[in-house]
């Protein structure tokens, strides 16, 4: 029996590839449906000359984009065109660490902002560089694209971020014989279509990046409202101090998160949007609804 992974999935048809990096076309065997199993890229399989007969276990599984065993996110947020958005970025980042996977953020189009506007953006962002890597992006420049490779180098990395946001367009600054398809975000938003319409994991040198499409909305699926406060890495530390074992850090006495925000050491954004997704998890039943 053979071992690979699976890169691609298109129309039912799964490419594998094994550790000589030669490609294989397969189906799933039937069993998998029965068993409520659906082979997805990035898993580990067993496969004979045209069947995926076994999926072995996944370290993990993210649900937008649909990819297991993921080691890096490579969030991307547009500083414009989409606009910029904390509580995105926040719900990405809730996403990510709840998988236990090491996101690395990516401000993209930051040539579309006045010198003006770029130094207050960073200016806030620098709160989130105390525990994340953030780097800026401009396809244009192609200002540190070296470092957005060294950084993906020997992982399966994943880009996520909302339609729009310059995930393909990065790949092909990597590799422009690449040649993904772009496209103008009017017209992305306009048609109210993905430009990207699968996931793919494409090779990159000793490692993979999965393009995927984007989303225009996020949904918390497994996420209970009383976990949020562990994936604000920031409010987790803070948390030590609180009066309460399980301070919610919303509104009981002795918190150390609010005493922090209240000096200014805490970004007012960055709590709005932990309030934001605990309510939002709080008061909605959260529902999973795959992309596509
Ligand atoms: N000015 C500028 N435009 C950019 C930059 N990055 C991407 N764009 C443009 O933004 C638009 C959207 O880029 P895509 O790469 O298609 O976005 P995407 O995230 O892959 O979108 P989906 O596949 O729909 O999820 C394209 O017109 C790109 O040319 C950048 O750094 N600067
Ligand atoms: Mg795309
Ligand atoms: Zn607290």
């Amino acid at each position: 029996m053979k071992k690979g992974r699976i890169i691609k999935v298109v129309g039912g048809i799964y490419t594998v590839i094994d550790e000589l990096d030669k490609r294989y076309q397969l189906k799933p065997l039937g069993i998998f449906r029965h068993r409520n199993i659906k082979p997805i890229v990035g898993d580990f399989v067993e496969f004979n000359e045209d069947s995926i007969v076994k999926v072995y276990e996944r370290k993990n599984e993210l649900y937008r984009p649909l990819v297991a065993n993921v080691d890096q996110a490579l969030l991307v947020n547009s500083a414009k065109d989409p606009d910029f958005s904390f509580l995105l970025l926040d719900k990405f980042l809730t996403l990510i660490e709840a998988n236990d996977i090491l996101p690395i953020i990516i401000i993209t189009k930051i040539d579309l902002l006045t010198e003006l506007e770029f130094s207050n953006l960073k200016s806030k962002l620098t709160y989130y560089e105390n525990f994340y890597k953030i780097i800026y992006f401009s396809s244009i420049t192609k200002d540190n694209i070296d470092i957005i490779v060294s950084s993906a180098k020997g992982k399966i990395n994943v880009l996520a971020g909302q339609t729009g946001a310059g995930k393909s367009t990065i790949l092909n600054t990597i590799n422009p014989n690449l040649n993904i398809k772009t496209n103008e975000i009017s017209k992305a938003l306009g048609r109210g279509k993905h430009t990207t319409r699968h996931v793919e994991l494409i090779e990159f040198g000793e490692g993979y990046i999965a393009d995927t499409p984007g989303f225009s909305s996020l949904e918390f699926k497994n996420i209970d409202s009383e976990e949020v406060k562990y994936y604000f890495k920031d409010f987790f530390e803070l948390s030590k101090h609180c009066k309460f074992n399980e301070c919610t850090h919303l509104h009981e006495p002795g918190c150390e998160v609010k005493k922090q925000l209240e000096l200014g050491n805490i970004l007012k954004e960055r709590y709005a949007d932990y309030k934001h997704i605990y309510n939002e998890i709080k008061t909605t039943k959260p529902m999973y609804r795959r992309d596509k």
